[in-house]
């Protein structure tokens, strides 16, 4: 899979991620935590940034200045990759849990809401990407499904309300709807994140649309259709230093070749 790695860079850390880094990161120093993303048009939509709250992330040293918070499986992918700017697995200067990082605020790339939380996400897989997922509801059953049910229960999930209401903005037109993912889990009566069955459905549907038929309503590629302009935005965004290609084996174990 190739994928558009991105970086949100921490603007201000949640409490207890704060202590787990304090004094291991030096001044100066940026930190960004990493999601992979296959649809890197839609980012003008990100409203948060999800991480598995029972998961393990390191704080990985990409460079003098620059830390990304990733899994340790993902840091191996990407040192074979030869992203990071020594070669060999990279310092790791602290490890995090999911659950620290709740309530992070990050600057997300080309979004409409520049600054967005983290928030949890208990379907992320350890085993794809980078553990850290961006999430845009216009355009993500998964996420919208997800964000919804973090508004509705923000006290259980230990959140504010508010950083999960962020407005939803239209992002791709479609022959169908303006706002595909949220039209499909509402046409496909899905009631939570545990719908998984249908949410499998509804992210196939707007994979297809999206791609096929879809164009963009916003940004510098704004009229283009998503075809065209799905590798613009991804070389705009590597451009300004905000993205960097990551791709991953099909097979889900850690190959010599990476
Ligand atoms: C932003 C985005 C916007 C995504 C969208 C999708 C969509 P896949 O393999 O078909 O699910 N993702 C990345 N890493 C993980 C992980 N570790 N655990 C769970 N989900 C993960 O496609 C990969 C997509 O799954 C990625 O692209 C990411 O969400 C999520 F509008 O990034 B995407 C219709 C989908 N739309």
């Amino acid at each position: 899979q190739e994928y558009t790695a991105l970086k949100l860079k921490v603007l201000e850390w949640a409490p207890e991620a704060a202590e787990a880094v304090k004094s291991k990161i030096p001044e100066g120093a940026s930190v960004y935590l990493v999601p992979a993303t296959l649809r890197p048009e839609t980012m003008y939509g990100q409203v948060c940034c999800f991480v598995g709250p029972s998961l393990t992330y390191g704080v990985f040293k990409a460079s003098e200045k620059e830390y990304f918070v990733i899994t340790e499986r993902a840091a191996r992918n990407m040192a074979y990759q030869g992203i990071f700017e020594k070669d060999g697995m990279p310092e790791k200067a602290a490890d995090i849990r999911g659950s620290e990082l709740i309530g992070t605020l990050v600057h997300a790339p080309l979004s409409f809401h520049p600054e967005v939380r983290v928030l949890p996400m208990e379907s992320v897989l350890a085993t794809k990407g980078t553990g850290v997922v961006t999430s845009v509801p216009s355009d993500s059953p998964d996420d919208y499904a997800m964000v919804t049910e973090l508004a509705k229960k923000a006290e259980f999930y230990g959140i504010k309300k508010e950083w999960a209401e962020l407005e939803i903005f239209p992002i791709i037109q479609t022959p169908t709807s303006d706002l595909l993912a949220p039209y499909l889990v509402k046409k496909l009566k899905i009631a939570s994140p545990k719908d998984a069955k249908q949410l499998l459905e509804a992210k196939e549907l707007t994979y297809k649309e999206g791609f096929y038929q879809g164009v963009l309503k916003v940004g510098d590629f704004k009229g283009e259709k998503v075809e065209v302009a799905k590798p613009k935005v991804r070389e705009q965004l590597i451009k300004k230093g905000e993205a960097f290609a990551y791709s991953e084996p099909e097979n889900k174990v850690v190959s010599r070749s990476g």
